[in-house]
């Protein structure tokens, strides 16, 4: 039997805003394994695009004022140039609104509707009455009715991650106004899931890719399987079968992107996409550790009900933080690609090295600009960079390029083991061990170059000296292959400074340990640059502009009753003593006059007051407050304050302390 190709796929952007670190800690990796199973002489189809459907694009496209086909539009070149700049580079790069899509998804539906495993019924779905309208996923947001986290319509995003169904969100409010909606009926379609049951655990079982995607996925499985709503009142999307008002919901349609785009992709190579797609397959999906659910659940279940292939493997990346934050655009705890990355100048490749090497894919991943810095510096530019420049610019200096002679065997053999290291880590989805081993050659090589001291060698032993250099010429040429897949701009850049004229991705990564011919070299060009403190202080500091503006963002909270602000009991207070919490920078211990007593508040105003200069001060205080501990000391109530400098609110006149605020 011939073995099939590989396709292997990214989980779709949105086209509802830009791009950032989040995207690439999936988009970078699956990059990374395509590059590398190709150098290893797979034949790999490499197939994104853009997601413009659902809500995610309507709710943006209604705030921008603009239609959503034309904010799908631009954000759909956004990510394909933003790929691109970082290297990652699909065969085809498609928008699920294609018309391949729209025909590719409803030909699905019809043929789930033919095989029976489509029923409709009535539902109690969220309705605004103040827009006046239906209200499908991120038009609403409540409480998850499983973990009771704050969730979006159709999904537990900061709790459990469970995907909700219509009408299951627990006090839905309206995205747009802020009302509290009410349920009405409406009638939409299910697909059978709960009739797959068996077929996903036998799946799941035997399921390839990261452990995180098959241990989630069948215990949803095993715990509970509904039927799913796949239809939605939105003019946006592709239309269900008929039924000219709805259309199918995004999270059927987007993963049929992937099929389409092949088909799109298959039809300008002149290959059939049924090779990929039907059958037994070698799909393999990349995707957000947040969206297991679907790529492990709905879509295998979708496509045996509807008599296709299911996929091979399913690749799970873990959650990005941001300086130890939980990465949020609301809160602004991003990295954007462009803006706040390349547009600095800053190499693509450092980051596709940061994001590789720094844990293992499917753990959390922290960025700081301090820790890329260090990375940069110690890693790439003491230890690469410089092994690589030694090496070329000895040869350069001392042979006028690549003297004759080969590698010594024990060279070829330490070559050879960081081949089977990396080939067998990149297989088990260890992309950090792999990179780890890469760079494990290189530590070698410079510490060979640096016991081996051709440069005080030469001066006894000429010969000696020359066949030193060959060994190492023979590890940077192994180096510029094997790191092609992390770093593929650095890697060109040292096959070219070792005199090719040719690509270096022509070449498999096992020519690593073919000789390297005779022949003239220039003189070497640097190769990476140290991020210096000014510079990241820079970076730093746009961070850190960016979360403070994000604080001072009004949020938009829902309407309250005057019962809601009856319940707080605030009070006129004056405080009586102020110390400094020992080992905090921020907390003050304060007690404060309330009219009916003393209370003990911890205060986190420390940075901007002196203790002995709050004294006698008169201060607004919210009394029912839940007491806390805070530091192991207890804290009965809040101070309240206005802005970061926490400046103290406090009446206008002289007022007795314990005066309810009303
Ligand atoms: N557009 C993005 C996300 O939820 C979503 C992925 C679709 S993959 C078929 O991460
Ligand atoms: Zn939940």
């Amino acid at each position: 039997m011939i073995r099939k190709p590989i396709l292997v796929t990214c989980g779709l952007p949105y086209t509802n805003g830009p791009c950032h670190l989040g995207h690439l800690r999936t988009y970078v990796p699956a990059d990374f394994y395509v590059r590398y199973l190709r150098r290893a002489g797979e034949e790999v189809v490499f197939i994104c695009g853009s997601d413009n459907h659902g809500t995610p694009v309507v709710v943006s496209a209604e705030e921008a004022g603009v239609t959503p086909r034309s904010l799908a539009e631009k954000f759909h070149s956004h990510f394909f140039e933003t790929f691109k700049r970082v290297s990652v580079i699909f065969d085809h790069f498609g928008m699920t609104d294609d018309p391949a899509n729209h025909h590719r998804t409803r030909a699905i539906m019809q043929t789930l509707i033919d095989n029976g495993y489509i029923y409709s019924k009535i539902v109690h779905q969220s309705y605004c009455t103040k827009c006046n309208r239906f209200l499908p996923d991120r038009y609403v947001e409540g409480i998850c009715p499983h973990c009771n986290t704050p969730a979006r319509g159709d999904e537990c995003d900061q709790g459990c991650g469970r995907h909700l169904e219509p009408g299951e969100i627990k006090e839905p409010t309206c995205t747009v106004c802020g009302t509290r909606a009410e349920f009405r009926d409406q009638e939409h379609y299910f697909f059978k899931l709960s009739e797959f049951k068996d077929f996903l655990l036998s799946y799941l079982d035997t399921l390839d890719g990261t452990s995180n995607a098959r241990n989630y996925a069948l215990g949803w499985v095993t715990d509970e399987l509904h039927d799913w709503c796949v239809t939605r009142t939105l003019d946006w999307g592709v239309k269900f079968p008929g039924r000219e008002d709805l259309v199918v919901y995004v999270w059927v349609d987007a993963p049929v992107g992937y099929i389409a785009f092949t088909e799109e992709w298959a039809k300008k190579q002149g290959k059939d996409w049924k090779d990929y797609w039907c059958g037994d397959t070698r799909v393999t999906h990349f995707i957000g550790g947040d969206i297991i659910y679907h790529h492990g659940i709905f879509w295998p279940a979708l496509l045996k009900g509807a008599g296709y292939g299911t996929p091979h493997s399913i690749i799970a990346s873990g959650m990005v933080k941001v300086d130890d934050h939980k990465f949020s655009k609301s809160r602004g705890y991003v990295v954007w690609t462009n803006e706040d990355y390349l547009d600095k100048g800053l190499s693509p490749d450092y980051l596709r090295y940061y994001l590789l090497s720094y844990t293992n894919h499917t753990k959390e991943l922290n960025f700081s600009w301090k820790v890329f810095q260090e990375r940069v510096n110690n890693e790439l530019v003491n230890t690469l960079g410089n092994f690589v420049y030694r090496t070329l610019y000895f040869a350069h200096k001392e042979y006028g390029g690549i003297p004759e002679g080969e590698a010594d065997s024990r060279i070829i053999d330490e070559i050879n083991q960081c081949l089977a290291t990396v080939d067998s880590a990149v297989r088990q989805y260890e992309f950090k061990n792999a990179v780890d081993a890469m760079m494990g050659l290189a530590a070698f090589g410079n510490n060979y170059i640096q016991t081996n001291a051709p440069w005080k060698l030469i001066k006894t032993d000429r010969d000696g000296a020359r066949k030193v250099i060959r060994n190492c010429l023979q590890i940077v040429k192994a180096l510029a292959l094997i790191i092609e897949p992390v770093m593929p701009g650095k890697a060109g850049l040292i096959w070219a400074m070792l005199g090719n004229r040719d690509n270096l991705s022509d070449h498999p990564v096992s020519d690593s340990v073919l000789g390297l011919a005779p022949g003239t070299l220039d003189p070497p060009k640097i190769l990476f640059e140290k991020i210096d403190d000014t510079q990241l202080s820079e970076l730093e500091t746009l961070l850190a502009a960016r979360v403070l503006a994000a604080g001072t963002i009004p949020e938009k909270k829902p309407e309250i009753t005057i019962d809601d602000f009856s319940a707080m009991d605030i009070r006129t207070g004056i405080i009586i003593s102020a110390e400094k919490v020992p080992k905090s920078s921020k907390l003050l211990k304060l007690q404060v006059d309330i009219g009916t007593g003393t209370r003990q508040i911890v205060s986190g105003i420390s940075q901007f007051y002196n203790p002995a200069e709050l004294i006698g001060k008169s201060v607004v205080v919210l009394v029912n407050l839940k007491p806390a501990k805070i530091f192991g000391i207890e804290s009965r109530g809040m101070i309240l304050a206005a802005g970061d400098h926490a400046s103290l609110l406090k009446p206008e006149t002289p007022i007795e302390p314990g005066t309810k605020i009303r």
